[in-house]
């Protein structure tokens, strides 16, 4: 049975390999759709449509009449709020990511005589040219923003900032800048300003030191071209840049700088994975082939590279003409194994069918319809007492902003600022891997999330779009909100006589983020006691080392493989505003006492009581989750007791894991841009300046980061003043054969709570209709003398058709592309 089950399942992967290959050429290296590779591929869809030749700029209305690809929300399920909570300002959100007229009038601006920039349009850019890279909203300072929000001050000004890629030059670098206030309709002067104060470099500028990918690329398939004789003996695979090569090369990231100042030496290292052309299944990563060589790249000109030496079954040879000696001699070893793509590789479904698995799956319905309020246009929310507005950019993806609590702000700002993969490895492709992923982009990858597997049919959806070589791009339905009971009560209690039970329904809001091979799904759950959970998780292919030699750095979970371990730290910035800016970090901690107490006769007695202390200043402000959970780290407002002289305040502390930090401290690769990952939790000043922990960009030159985020500890006061918490979440990742095909987010997962302590004075979840009390007569378990429904009805006065809860998601759409100089948004290219 079982070898007919198996042999069916070949057959139909087969003949799924046998179809044509997919559409969009696939990249060699899943993560390398960075800032330049993004500006290739975009010329390569844009060549593949006509474009219209004369330019007319259409209204973004009619544009979006005609592709329905506003940046507003799409779900028909919407509760518009009614006149008395909709923001009474049309521009509320004023962290909301720039429209696409915005971008095309800052873009058309930079093009401008008056910019004096003498720009490449992205469209025709080289590395040797300058060119416009990214375009997002410069986030209002908080300081101005809370005049506007608290104070009836003005509005704070639309500014955008801008990456402009600065290739013709011997040095070529990356400069960001901000352009404002925006203007759409020409009626004020934009103008173009430094940012070089909200950098611990001084300048928002950082050299490129891999500027020219495409040659590096034609370099390393010309140097495997040389050898192609050897590598086609030992992994049996071609890699010599024909159209019908069958292995890609690509290797370390970021690049590694040796040498000094002033004589820099770039050092780059390959390696060879099978290509998956023609494969279903986005498994590369999972196909190295155990050999390695080495290059210097420093500089521009490509004549003055050096090819260095090659690495194989841990022999190091200084240069290709040593390989090929040695491999030429009888007796040279060759690794045993290899790695090929096959059903152990995909996704499918494989293996004997589960018991009972074929009926429909059990799913999450609402049957009297949403039950949150959304305004789609200004990306808020308001469910039960919270409520919160919605921010997106290219680097970060989702934000949230002015979470309030019963309308109090407790929140400013919370969302991902960086996130670091950092990986280990007796190969150099492995040992010199440290991702750091806001430079390939959270936001470009948050693509549309699948109805009734990433949200619930019926969960509420917005679009996302974001702006990058003169585009824009719109991702559908990428951000979902949705309620969900848990799998537990959020309170209960049970005697002889009654039972009252509440049901823990939260609200999540969603996006997931595939950068490359690795999908970070991001979660913001808020519950009814007023805690909110910030989760991650991943899934997606790991990123896998060739088995030979790499015994102490991972398991073996294949023929040829080994499941390279590797540290995942995403890094959060979460802005706590406790009843107003000036808090305090406080630490309770549980401390072991021996003491003799008036009643103990004179006889010291073991136990244990409550230290309170705070965190004075900056100088401690890197913390360690405490042991055994012995301390409490709350944020509080001093100024503002309770009503038993007890401060207000909001705990903070890990749920699932327990925080993670860096394994490797000193990373050879990251240099100074991890620095806000070597402890799990960081308090510090808020401050204008200091407004991210990390810029995509450090990735360019991790030693000379634009943002060190250690110089932003300076022994500054932290008491009662207005304070940022930086945490880490994440995991360190051992894949097991249970990583094959695909990590599985049961394990891959961690988050943090922040939750009210002593801010309220009981649990505010009594306040939800969703909770019974049954009286019943214990003396006869029969009789239930008394259901009290506090409201809720008994049964649901169903307003949902049952066959919505299955979407079949044949609307499913990719991401639509704007162009924006010249600007003509009826042309969209819709390359995905
Ligand atoms: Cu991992």
């Amino acid at each position: 049975m079982k070898a007919v089950t198996l042999t069916a399942l070949s057959i139909s992967l087969l003949s799924l390999f046998a179809e044509a290959a997919p559409k969009v050429p696939r990249v060699t290296n899943p993560r390398v759709y960075g800032p330049q590779a993004l500006a290739a591929a975009r010329k390569q869809a844009a060549q593949s449509h006509l474009l219209s030749s004369s330019y007319a700029a259409a209204p973004q209305a009619a544009f979006n009449e005609k592709y329905a690809c506003s940046d507003a929300a799409t779900s028909s399920a919407a509760v518009i709020l009614d006149s008395r909570t909709v923001p009474t300002d049309p521009d509320a959100n004023i962290w909301a990511s720039l429209t696409n007229d915005e971008a095309a009038a800052v873009i058309a601006f930079l093009h401008s005589d008056k910019a004096s920039l003498n720009l490449t349009a992205a469209e025709n850019a080289t590395s040797w040219d300058n060119a416009i890279s990214v375009v997002d909203l410069l986030l209002p300072n908080k300081t101005e923003a809370l005049v506007y929000l608290d104070k009836g001050g003005p509005r704070p000004e639309r500014w955008a900032k801008v990456s402009i890629m600065y290739g013709a030059t011997e040095e070529p670098y990356v400069e960001t800048i901000a352009v404002g206030p925006i203007s759409t309709d020409n009626s004020t002067e934009m103008a173009i300003a430094n940012l070089g104060w909200q950098t611990s470099k001084g300048e928002h500028k950082i050299r490129v030191w891999n500027m020219d990918e495409d040659r590096f690329h034609k370099y390393t398939l010309n140097i495997s071209a040389s050898m192609q004789d050897v590598v086609m003996d030992l992994i049996g695979l071609k890699a010599v840049g024909d159209d019908d090569d069958t292995a890609s090369t690509w290797g370390t990231d970021p690049v590694w700088q040796q040498g000094n100042a002033t004589d820099p030496k770039i050092i780059r290292w390959v390696g060879y994975w099978a290509n998956i052309e023609g494969f279903p299944f986005d498994s590369q990563t999972l196909l190295p082939q155990g050999i390695y060589f080495e290059v210097e790249t420093t500089g521009r000109d490509p004549s003055k590279w050096k090819e260095m030496g090659w690495l194989y079954n841990n022999v190091y040879y200084e240069d290709k003409a040593a390989f090929r000696t040695a491999w030429s001699q009888p007796g040279f070893e060759k690794a045993a194994q290899r790695n090929t793509y096959g059903t152990w590789t995909a996704t499918d479904r494989q293996g004997e069918p589960l018991a009972e698995d074929a009926k429909a799956r059990p799913v999450v319905i609402a049957p009297e319809g949403q039950r949150f309020s959304v305004d789609s246009a200004r990306k808020f929310i308001q469910w039960g007492s919270f409520s919160a507005y919605m921010g997106f950019s290219r680097d970060t993806g989702l934000r949230l902003f002015d979470i309030a609590y019963d309308g109090q702000r407790i929140i400013y700002e919370l969302g991902l600022d960086e996130a670091i993969a950092s990986y280990s490895g007796n190969d150099p492709v492995q040992a010199g891997t440290s991702y750091l992923d806001t430079y390939y982009s959270f936001g470009a990858y948050a693509f549309e999330l699948a109805e009734g597997y990433d949200c619930p049919a019926g969960a509420y959806f917005f679009n996302s779009t974001f702006h990058a070589e003169e585009q824009s791009r719109t991702h559908h339905n990428s951000i979902c909100a949705f309620e969900m009971p848990m799998d537990y009560p959020i309170q209960r209690h049970s005697s002889g006589s009654y039972i009252s039970i509440t049901s823990n329904v939260a609200l999540i809001i969603k996006s997931v983020s595939s950068v490359g091979n690795y999908d970070y799904s991001l979660s913001y759950i808020f519950y009814l006691d007023g805690s909110i959970e910030t989760r991650v998780q991943a899934s997606g292919y790991i990123q896998a080392a060739f088995y030979a030699h790499n015994e102490d750095f991972g398991y073996q979970i294949h023929d040829g493989l080994s499941g390279s371990m590797h540290d995942h730290v995403l890094s959060f910035r979460l802005d706590p505003d406790i009843l107003g800016v000036n808090n305090t970090f406080a630490k309770h901690s549980i401390v072991p006492v021996n003491q003799t107490y008036p009643w103990s006769r004179g006889i010291s007695r073991p136990g244990m009581k409550m230290v309170r202390s705070v965190v004075e200043t900056e100088d401690d402000g890197a913390l360690n989750w405490p042991a055994n959970g012995s301390e409490m780290y709350v944020i509080v407002n001093q100024d503002e007791p309770n009503a038993y002289g007890e401060p207000r305040g909001f705990r903070i502390m890990p749920s699932l894991g327990s925080g993670h930090v860096v394994n490797i401290q000193d990373s050879p690769n990251l240099l100074k841009s991890q620095s806000f990952a070597t402890h799990p939790l960081y308090v510090l000043q808020r401050k204008d300046s200091e407004a991210s922990c990390a810029s995509p960009w450090n990735n360019y030159d991790t030693g000379n980061p634009i943002i060190d985020f250690s110089t932003y500890f300076n022994g500054e006061s932290l008491n009662q003043t207005d304070l940022v918490l930086q945490f880490g979440l994440g995991m360190l990742h051992v894949p097991h054969t249970g990583d094959l095909p695909n990590t599985v987010q049961t394990t891959a997962q961690a988050s943090i709570i922040f939750s009210p302590h002593n801010y309220l004075l009981s649990d505010p979840s009594r306040r939800t209709n969703q909770q019974i009390r049954l009286d019943y007569d214990s003396s006869n378990a029969r009789v239930v003398s008394n259901i009290e429904r506090f409201g809720a009805s008994p049964a649901p006065n169903w307003k949902y058709n049952l066959s919505d809860a299955y979407p079949t998601l044949q609307n499913y759409r990719g991401d639509v592309t704007v162009r924006k100089f010249p600007y003509d948004p009826l042309q969209p290219f819709g390359d995905t």
